[in-house]
């Protein structure tokens, strides 16, 4: 098991964790983060656009946790306050995101504070 800062600052947040496909994980994860002044904790809040411009991972809330491999936004899955026995596709090493708007640079600049996630090994 292991404990992960997730800071809404940064894009990636190196989990130091390498997983295998077939692999499978629970996720639960919990406090409060800000983007810019709009306070949610793990789930996000609900805003389907900000100022004409989309989170990274569309169709999900804003700051809703997300994770992907290898900085892959192709690879991105949904994790919110928890997810469990979710089974890897492929290989990589794991990062876990706020679901903030990529289109400039700002927009994750303006994020504030973090939150902490529980990554478990199931199988
Ligand atoms: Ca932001």
């Amino acid at each position: 098991m292991k404990t992960i800062k997730v800071i809404s600052k940064i894009r990636f947040n190196d989990t130091v964790i390498d997983v295998a496909a077939g692999e499978k994980y629970d996720f639960c994860a919990n406090g409060t983060w800000w983007d810019l002044f709009i306070p949610s904790g793990p789930n996000g809040f609900m805003l389907k656009s900000i100022m004409g411009t989309f989170p990274v991972v569309k169709g999900v809330p804003y700051f809703k946790l997300c994770g992907c491999l290898d900085k892959d936004y192709d690879t991105a899955f949904v994790i919110g306050r928890k997810l469990l026995n979710y089974e890897f596709k492929q290989n990589g090493r794991l990062y876990l995101f706020a679901n903030d708007s990529i289109d400039k640079d700002k927009y994750y600049k303006n994020n504030r504070g973090s939150i902490k996630a529980i990554i478990r090994k199931v199988k």
